[in-house]
């Protein structure tokens, strides 16, 4: 891994986080928004989270359907069409927009989960999926991804937990056999390995605290320009 600091070109930046199920995305992208928001010494800095599939009106009702399960049947081509068509609408409506006014975007999930849930665990090709994101994401690239890497089993056994307590049903993925699940940890491990520049491997497992000091440090090490008390002028 290298940590050198990133030229972004942009005043904010764009930062996604990955991983496999229930391995703390949610937990820590309020924890770095958080800290981010504490702002520069130029003021409080905009931070805007969001999630994939969704983050959009448009792109909600989506992600309601696609998690549903009913697009399964027609196969994982099929379902990286839809979340191409959230996607769009996302970065249109919201992820742009934002990105252009100088704010940081911080999103759950985005085009790595569609190379590993379609792609590596799901089977479609990478150059059908390199095309896909060609046209649908272009330059609208993540400046930083954080990759939560987690054995399965326990993500699993976390999210069934939260389930229970949100008397909620895993969706479509979680329903998926552990291969499945195994198949995505390495999928998200290739791509920071092919990647090393843009992804930053997280262990998982530590304690929320932990995950959320190495995080703020793979921020502060490859994002200088949003640490807090950094000048907006550095
Ligand atoms: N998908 C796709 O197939 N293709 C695509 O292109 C895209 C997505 C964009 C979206 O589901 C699904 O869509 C996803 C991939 C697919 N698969 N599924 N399922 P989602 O958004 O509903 O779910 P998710 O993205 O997998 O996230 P999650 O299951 O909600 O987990 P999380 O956000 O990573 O974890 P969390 O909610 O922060 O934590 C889970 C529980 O663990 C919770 O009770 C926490 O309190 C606890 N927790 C968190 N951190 C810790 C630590 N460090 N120790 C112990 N316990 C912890």
């Amino acid at each position: 891994m290298t940590d050198a600091p990133i030229a972004t070109g942009r005043a904010g930046g764009f930062i996604t986080f990955e991983g496999g199920e229930g391995a703390g995305k949610s937990t820590q992208i309020a924890r770095l928004a958080a800290w981010l928001r504490a702002g520069t010494e130029g003021g409080p800095r905009e931070v805007v989270t969001t999630r994939e599939p969704g983050g959009s009106p448009r792109a909600e009702r989506i992600r309601a359907a696609v998690l549903s399960g009913i697009a399964k049947p027609h196969g994982p081509f099929a379902e990286a069409l839809l979340f191409a068509a959230a996607r769009l609408d996302h970065l249109s409506t919201l992820i742009r927009p934002s990105l252009a006014r100088g704010a940081v975007v911080v999103c759950d999930r985005f085009s790595d989960s569609t190379r590993a849930y379609q792609g590596a665990a799901g089977g479609l090709e990478p150059e059908t999926l390199s095309a896909l994101e060609r046209v649908v994401v272009g330059p609208t690239r993540p400046d930083l991804t954080l990759i939560l890497d987690l054995a399965p089993e326990i993500g699993l056994a976390r999210a069934r937990q939260r389930d229970r307590a949100a008397a909620s049903a895993p969706d479509r993925f979680e329903a998926e056999a552990l291969d499945f699940h195994q198949r995505l940890r390495a999928a998200f491990r290739a791509i920071a390995e092919a990647e090393p520049g843009r992804c930053v491997v997280i262990d998982a497992q530590a304690t929320p605290d932990a995950v959320a000091r190495a995080v703020r440090a793979a921020v502060a090490a490859r994002l200088p320009h949003l640490a807090p008390g950094v000048s907006d002028a550095a």
